[in-house]
C-alpha cells in the first residue's frame, strides 16, 4: 500500500486514542498545533503529496482531506465539551451563598455628656430659646471683666485660669458667648449657651480641668424673679418629672443680683431624704440670679429699660447624678465598656 496512505491510517488512529486521553482545553490545544500545526504530523504528510503520481493522487487526496476534515470536527467538538466542563468546574468553586447573615459593624451611641447637653438643650429650645456658641480661647475682657468680676477675685488668679496672655485666657465658664450675643443682638434675648470650660484643676473623683455647662439668658423688657421661678420649674420637671418641686437658696454671683442657688427634689427618694441627696431630700443643680444692671449696661443695654435672668448648669454634675456615675473620669477615659453602658 502507499506509504502516504499508511501515514495518513496511523495518524488517524494515534490522533483518535490521543484525543481519549485528553483532560484539558490547553491540552487539546497543545494536540491540534502537534497535528495539524506548521511543523504538526498531518501537515507534514501532506507535503509530501506532492511526489504522488496521477492516478494515485484522488484517492490518497480524497483521503488526506478525510482525515483532516475528522482531525477537525473533532478538536472542535471535544474543544466546546473541554470548555463547558472547565466553566461549570469554575462556577462550582466559585459559588456565594448570598443568604449567609452579614457581619453587622457595632453601633455607636452619643457619648453621655453629649446626651446630656441634648436633653437640657432641648427642653429650652422647646421654650423658644436658640442655642449660641462660642470661642473657648476668650478674652479675658469677655470671660471677667464685662461679667462685673473685679481684678482682685480670687476666680482670676493662675493657679484658677489658664492664660495664654495677659489678655487672652481660656474660658472659664461660658458666659462670655452671652456678653458678645448681648453686644450684637437687641432684646429680646433668649439663648442657651452649652459649651467645654477650663480650669486648673488637679484631676479626682469630682474635677476635671475640662467640663462642660449650660448657661441661659433672657433678656427682655419687665423680665423678672418670678419669670426666673417658673422657667426653672418647668425646666426641672421636664428633666427630673412633673412631680419636681424646686427650693432657692440665696447665694452671691458678681455676674447677677439677686443671686441663688436652686435644688430640685432629689429624683431618687422623692424627697424622703437618702443617700443621694444625703438625707436632704432635695439635690443642688444649678445657680441662677437677675442679671446685673452693670453687665447690661456694659454691653449697651439700658438697664432702666430691660432686666433679664441667667442660670448655669454643670453638665457633669447633671449626668453623674442621671447615669448614677461616681467618678467624672469615666466621663473622659474612653473606655467602650464604660461608654456601652449609656447607647
Ligand atoms: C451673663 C450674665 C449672667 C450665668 C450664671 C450661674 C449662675 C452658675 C454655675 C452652675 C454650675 C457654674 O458649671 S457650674 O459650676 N453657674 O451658678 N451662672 S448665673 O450668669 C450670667 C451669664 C452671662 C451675661
Amino acid at each position: 500500500m502507499n506509504e502516504i496512505v499508511q501515514d495518513l491510517e496511523r495518524i488517524r488512529s494515534q490522533f483518535l486514542s490521543d484525543l481519549d486521553a485528553l483532560q484539558t482545553s490547553k491540552e487539546l490545544e497543545d494536540l491540534r498545533i502537534a497535528y495539524l500545526g506548521k511543523k504538526g504530523m498531518l501537515t507534514s504528510v501532506l507535503k509530501g503529496m506532492g511526489k504522488l503520481s496521477k492516478e494515485e493522487r484522488p484517492a490518497v487526496g480524497k483521503l488526506a482531506n478525510e482525515v483532516r476534515e475528522l482531525l477537525n470536527d473533532r478538536l472542535d467538538e471535544v474543544k466546546q465539551r473541554l470548555l463547558d466542563q472547565e466553566l461549570e468546574k469554575q462556577l462550582q468553586s466559585e459559588v456565594i451563598d448570598v443568604t449567609i447573615p452579614g457581619i453587622r459593624p457595632p453601633r455607636g451611641a452619643a457619648h453621655p455628656i453629649e446626651q446630656t447637653i441634648d436633653l437640657i438643650c432641648r427642653v429650652f429650645v422647646g421654650m423658644g430659646y436658640t442655642i449660641a456658641e462660642g470661642p473657648e480661647v476668650e478674652l479675658v475682657a469677655n470671660n471677667f471683666d464685662r461679667l462685673n468680676i473685679p481684678a482682685s477675685h480670687p476666680s482670676r488668679d493662675e493657679g484658677d485660669t489658664f492664660y495664654i496672655t495677659d489678655q487672652v485666657c481660656l474660658r472659664t465658664q461660658t458666659s462670655p458667648v452671652q456678653i458678645r450675643v448681648l453686644e450684637k443682638q437687641e432684646p429680646p434675648i433668649r439663648i442657651v449657651c452649652p459649651g467645654k470650660v477650663y480650669r486648673p484643676d488637679t484631676p479626682d473623683a469630682t474635677h476635671s480641668p475640662i467640663f462642660h455647662q449650660i448657661e441661659g439668658l433672657v433678656v427682655d423688657r419687665g423680665v423678672s424673679m418670678s419669670d426666673l421661678v417658673g422657667t426653672l420649674k418647668l425646666f426641672a420637671r421636664e428633666l427630673f418629672g412633673e412631680n419636681t418641686e424646686i427650693r432657692l437658696r440665696p447665694h452671691h454671683f458678681p455676674f447677677t443680683e439677686p443671686s441663688c442657688e436652686v435644688d430640685v427634689t432629689c429624683w431618687k427618694c422623692g424627697g424622703k431624704g437618702c443617700s443621694t441627696c444625703k438625707g436632704e431630700g432635695f439635690v443642688e443643680v444649678l445657680g441662677a440670679g437677675m442679671v446685673h444692671p452693670k453687665v447690661l449696661s456694659g454691653t449697651g443695654i439700658d438697664p432702666e429699660e430691660f432686666s433679664g435672668f441667667a442660670f448655669g448648669i454643670g453638665v457633669e454634675r447633671t449626668a453623674m447624678a442621671r447615669f448614677n456615675i461616681d467618678d467624672i473620669r469615666n466621663l473622659y477615659e474612653n473606655n467602650m465598656r464604660f461608654l456601652m453602658q449609656f447607647k
